[in-house]
C-alpha cells in the first residue's frame, strides 16, 4: 500500500489553502505541525523546504512547496476527482495559465499594495500594476460562477482561499464580483472541515503556549 502523504504546515498560514485542496481530494493525509518561532528553520525541515516556509507535501519521497504546485500535483494525481483539466482538455491552458498567475502576478501585486510600496515601473514589473491584476481577475470571474466557468477546479481553491483573505485584509477592492465568488467557495463543505481543522489546532496551539509560559 501507498505511503499516506505528509503535509507540512501551521494552522495560522498559507497552509490553510493546501489543506482546503486536500480536504477536497479526501485521501488519508498526515500532517505535520511545525512552529513559526524554532521548527520551521531547522536543518530537518529545512531539508524538506530550503525556504523554512509552509505549506509543504511530501508524496512517495517527491517533496512539493509552493501552493500552486502543490495544488496542481494533487489535482494531477487524483484525476478522478476531477480538480483538474487534464492534458488535453481545452481548459487545461487556461487552467495553467491561472495557477501560475496566482503566484507571478497577484500574489506579489497584493503585498506590495499592503506596505504600500511603490512599485517597478509596469514595463519592467511581472504583474504590470495592481489595477491591471485586480481588474484582469475580476473580468475572468464575471463569466463564473467558478474561475474556469461551470466547472470547480483546483483553481477555485487557490483563488478562493485567496481572495477571502484579500477581502478580509482589504488588499483587494471589495467590488461585488469578489464578494460573491467568496460566498460561492465558502459554501464548499472542504472549505468548512479544513477551517475546522486549522481552528483546533490553532487553539491547541495557544493552549500549549499558555501551559509553557506559566510553567
Ligand atoms: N511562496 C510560498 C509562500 C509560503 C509562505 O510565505 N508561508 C509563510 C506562512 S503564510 C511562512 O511559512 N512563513 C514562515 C517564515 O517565513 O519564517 C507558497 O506559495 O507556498
Amino acid at each position: 500500500m501507498a505511503d499516506a502523504l505528509v503535509f507540512y504546515t501551521h494552522p495560522m498560514s498559507r497552509g490553510r489553502i493546501a489543506r482546503w485542496m486536500l480536504e477536497e481530494v479526501g485521501e488519508p493525509y498526515e500532517t505535520v505541525l511545525l512552529d513559526f518561532a524554532t521548527t520551521i528553520k531547522a536543518p530537518d525541515y529545512l531539508a524538506i523546504n530550503p525556504m523554512g516556509k509552509v505549506p509543504a507535501i511530501r508524496d512517495e519521497g517527491v517533496l512539493i512547496t509552493e501552493q500552486p504546485a502543490i495544488l496542481m500535483h494533487l489535482a494531477d494525481l487524483y484525476p478522478e476527482k476531477e480538480l483538474a483539466p487534464l492534458p488535453g482538455d481545452p481548459l487545461r491552458g487556461a487552467w495553467l495559465r491561472w495557477m501560475v498567475f496566482y503566484g507571478s502576478c497577484f500574489e506579489p501585486a497584493m503585498m506590495d499594495f499592503s506596505r504600500k510600496r511603490e512599485p517597478v515601473p509596469p514595463m519592467q514589473c511581472g504583474y504590470g500594476d495592481y489595477d491591471s491584476v485586480m481588474h484582469v481577475v475580476a473580468a475572468q470571474l464575471e463569466r463564473g460562477p467558478w474561475l474556469l466557468g461551470e466547472r470547480f477546479t483546483a483553481a477555485d481553491v487557490l483563488w478562493g482561499g485567496a481572495l477571502n483573505f484579500g477581502l478580509m485584509m482589504k488588499l483587494v477592492p471589495n467590488w461585488p464580483v469578489f464578494r460573491e465568488y467568496a460566498r460561492r467557495v465558502q459554501a464548499r463543505p472542504a472549505i468548512r472541515r479544513a477551517f475546522e481543522l486549522d481552528e483546533a489546532l490553532a487553539a491547541e496551539q495557544a493552549r500549549e503556549l499558555a501551559d509553557a509560559l506559566a510553567a
